[in-house]
């Protein structure tokens, strides 16, 4: 009965060389390694069949990558995050191999189906949001550069939580994304480290004058390194990201087990093992759990033991040349502990003096932040420090009085400056400022677009700059076109490219020559079908949890990314709620039909942020349900945002929603996506949306709201009630909301979110931008209604959008902080 079950397994069509190369490959993967036959019925034996099958590829692409850099014995960065959020691997890897042609071809002449195939992988979510993928995009970009640069991680056994909508509101789920195994990765045992943890200090030795001090009686953990490849487009480099994962020590174990205490061993190793267990689901907020500074060190330590002894290696213990040679890259301030911890490495470990080490370390770290919420810049307090890390609070400390002895001398007397700057805070309890030790340990400080670098010196760190003015420095951030163009709209690729030639993919300015094609109506023709096709996949993909009934002519808006108060869902509801109050008393001439589409995730314990999950929601019932708003009006929540339904959801939009209170978002790199596919933007001053509005022109973007001088010159005096009763479309969508239209069965269930927006003090200024942004709204709703020219826009924004390349970004890095020469592959044959 099953005689017609993959035939490719016993019979292969005509072939060309490649193909026939790559069809015995996928079978050998699939009847040998893995050990299935003709039964077999699930997809994943087929998709890890053809994953193996490309990343044989890219095993000798990846050892003489790494042959080369040896050989150079060249100057390395490494990039320090907490957050790789990589998204799937497989489509990604072949087309940066330049195998996805034929391979599809393969794929098809064998009769299988590869979007199933491809949909079968599991994202790796390591992440929260933008600064996770960010780290993703990084990574590319430097493999396509072939610059030397390795990432270090955790590999965290659980990723980003899955979300559910029940009733309307967020429920998580654990993302047990190892399950099925995890092809991509290459467990290292040899190359463990030990990470040391609690016990105490004392001295020991010295010189009498100068004593040694030494961290004894630690309970130590095991850090396993498992490698990644990540390939660069289409040049044969592949570098490193390199995850570490949690173990215990045998000898840790075996202690308890002589005791006689069998559970206590097992106990003690899962305690270890928990520091890589789960990712913290927290985007730009408090994270301040014990096992999140665990999780800090652990990344640190392992890393920054990883390179010295790699160093060692090569040099012994002469480290004078370490600093010329290395650099560390800190992701924000989560792993800031790494300035403490080289210190420690090269003090207590290899014996060298304090001046020694701190030139050392104070020339080879730098530091990126990404946030300017006052919540999200972490602290730890000194009495956790003292119990888990004890020696590295007293190096903290001892950073801490040279320092503000430099304060001192540059500014006598001022004691107040003394206070702000110190890497302590005092009050009830001592905290260890971790971003002041990032700055006070790097050369380079920089913000993620241009507002948030001048914010960070005009204000967050203006005492440093005023100290160090050189140390800061701009990096505007950016996304890798090749996920975000090439892989995830490949027929607007394909136009491009026909278009203007294949250049683009690793220089994203030549898209620029695209606006000479803006006013070619045969053009804009095809534009305008790839980006109706677009609408109609996105459609499709979310078809199931959807269920919305909309035409793909209408105007999608689309608003996706973490929900947090800042971001400002809430102003987008509002003026939803508007349109809907529009439509119900018949001021409907000349109306654009409109799809307004949200997606993101709360933070589990962030409870106004699933409020507004909740609001959404029923909204969205609420209009969706109403015949006679019908077609001119649709919203919908997609449920589990992350990497891969972006790769969906921005090649199909047309409004491209960056709203937040300006003078919050460090930068944003969604805003790049949409832009990148042609979507528009409707936003603030805020963050990257001022250089994409520069880039595009004003008149292909719509602007609206205050600027973040103005929204903090504001502040003082800010009287929602009076703007809610002095604009009467505001006052009625207001009304709607507090008569509980929207929560008849749920009485009372958005009274906070109705006091947010009313009080004096909302942070977020929702209502002041209200009218402005209703005003920009209409305008892009009547643009739309000409669609020759919306197109030339859309491709305007496109064709504008080359600055937003991590390639440039990167090139940026690389110019100004990492100083790396780009090294090519070599073969240990050539
Ligand atoms: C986020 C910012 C975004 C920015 C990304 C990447 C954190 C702490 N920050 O605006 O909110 O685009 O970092 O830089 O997640």
């Amino acid at each position: 009965m099953n005689s017609k079950r993959k035939p490719w397994l016993t019979e292969l069509p005509e072939l060309g060389l490649r193909a026939k190369d790559l069809a015995l490959d996928i079978r050998r993967h699939f009847s040998y390694t893995l050990g299935r036959d003709k039964y077999c019925t699930s997809v994943h034996y087929t998709y890890t069949a053809v994953a193996l099958t490309v990343r044989d590829r890219l095993m000798e692409r990846w050892k003489n990558t790494q042959y080369a850099y040896e050989e150079a014995d060249c100057k390395r960065a490494y990039y320090l995050s907490m957050e790789f959020l990589m998204g799937r691997a497989l489509s990604n890897a072949m087309l940066n191999l330049g195998i996805d042609d034929p391979l599809n071809e393969t794929l098809h002449d064998l009769g299988l189906d590869l979007e199933e195939i491809v949909e079968s992988e599991q994202d790796a979510g390591l992440g929260n949001g933008g600064l996770g993928r960010l780290a993703a995009c990084f990574v590319d970009s430097c493999a396509t550069l072939q610059l030397p640069v390795m990432g270090y991680g955790i590999r965290y056994e659980y990723g980003m939580f899955r979300q559910n909508v029940e009733d309307g509101h967020q429920v998580e789920e654990p993302d047990h994304w190892l399950r099925n195994g995890h092809v991509w990765e290459l467990e290292r045992p040899e190359l463990t480290v030990r990470v040391r943890f609690g016990g105490r200090t004392d001295d020991y030795g010295g010189d009498g004058y100068h004593s040694r001090r030494r961290w004894v009686d630690t309970h130590d953990v095991l850090a396993v390194p498992y490698d990644i490849p990540v390939p660069g487009y289409k040049n044969g480099t592949v570098n490193t990201l390199r995850l570490w994962k949690a173990a215990a020590t045998d000898e840790f174990d075996l202690q308890d087990f002589n005791a006689g205490d069998y559970t206590e061993a097992v106990r003690s190793k899962n305690l270890a093992e928990n520091i890589t267990m789960v990712l913290y689901p927290n985007d730009a907020s408090e994270n301040g759990k014990e096992l999140r500074l665990r999780q800090q060190y652990f990344l640190a330590s392992a890393s920054l033991q990883d390179v010295i002894r790699k160093w060692v290696l090569g040099h012994g213990e002469d480290f004078s040349q370490f600093a010329d040679k290395n650099c560390f890259q800190l992701n924000d301030t989560h792993p800031s502990i790494a300035v403490a911890e080289l210190m420690r490495l090269l003090l207590d470990e290899h014996g060298l003096s304090w001046d020694e080490a701190w030139s050392i370390t104070s020339r080879t770290m730098a530091y990126t932040n990404h946030t300017l919420l006052p919540e999200a810049l972490e602290k730890w307090p000194v009495r956790l420090f003292r119990q888990l890390l004890p020696r590295l609070l007293e190096i903290i400390f001892e950073i801490n009085a040279r320092f503000l002895g430099e304060v001192a001398n540059r500014w006598p007397g001022d004691l107040d400056r003394l206070a702000r700057m110190s890497l302590i805070e005092e009050g009830w309890e001592q905290q260890v400022r971790m971003a002041y030790l990032a700055i006070v340990g790097s050369f380079s400080v920089n913000g993620v677009a241009e507002l948030h670098s001048n914010l960070l010196m005009q204000g967050l760190f203006r005492d440093f700059y005023e100290l160090w003015p050189n140390r800061f420095n701009n990096k505007t951030n950016g996304i890798t076109p090749r996920r975000w163009l090439a892989g995830c709209n490949s027929r607007l690729a394909s136009l491009i490219t026909e278009t203007i030639g294949e250049g683009w993919l690793t220089d994203l300015s030549q898209l620029s020559r695209l606006a000479l094609y803006a006013d070619d109506s045969a053009f804009r023709q095809r534009w305008m079908e790839i980006k109706r096709h677009n609408k109609e996949r996105l459609l499709r993909y979310k078809k199931v949890e959807l269920d919305l009934d909309v035409d793909p002519n209408a105007l999608f808006d689309v608003q996706v990314k973490r929900i947090h108060e800042y971001k400002r869902q809430l102003l987008n509801v509002l003026h939803v709620i508007h349109l809907y109050d529009r439509i119900k008393r018949g001021d409907t001439a000349n109306w654009t039909p409109r799809c307004v589409l949200f997606g993101g995730k709360a933070a589990p314990g962030y409870v106004m942020a699933k409020r507004i999950i909740k609001l959404i929601n029923n909204v969205s019932s609420v209009i969706n349900r109403d015949v006679t708003v019908g077609g001119l009006l649709k919203m919908g929540f997609l449920p589990n945002y992350r990497v891969t339904a972006m790769e969906y959801i921005c090649p199909g939009t047309d409004l491209s929603e960056q709203i937040s209170t300006a003078g919050k978002e460090a930068s944003g790199t969604g805003n790049m996506k949409f832009m990148l596919n042609g979507a528009i933007t409707i936003g603030t001053l805020d963050g990257a949306n001022i250089e994409i509005r520069q880039e595009v022109g004003a008149e292909n973007f719509f602007l609206f709201g205050l600027t973040a001088e103005e929204v903090e010159a504001k502040r003082s005096q800010y009287d929602p009630e009076s703007v809610i009763n002095g604009y009467e479309d505001l006052r009625r969508v207001m009304h709607l909301l507090e008569s509980g239209h929207f929560n008849q069965f749920e009485p009372g269930i958005f009274d906070p979110i109705v006091q947010s927006i009313k009080s004096p003090h909302d942070p977020w200024m929702t209502a002041a931008d209200f009218q402005s942004y209703v005003e920009a709204q209409r305008q892009a709703a009547a643009a739309y209604l000409d669609q020759e020219q919306w197109t030339r826009m859309s491709i305007l924004n496109c064709a504008a959008s080359g600055k937003f390349s991590t390639d440039r970004t990167i090139s940026d890095y690389n110019r100004d902080i990492w100083k790396l020469d780009s090294i090519a592959p070599l073969s240990p044959e050539s």
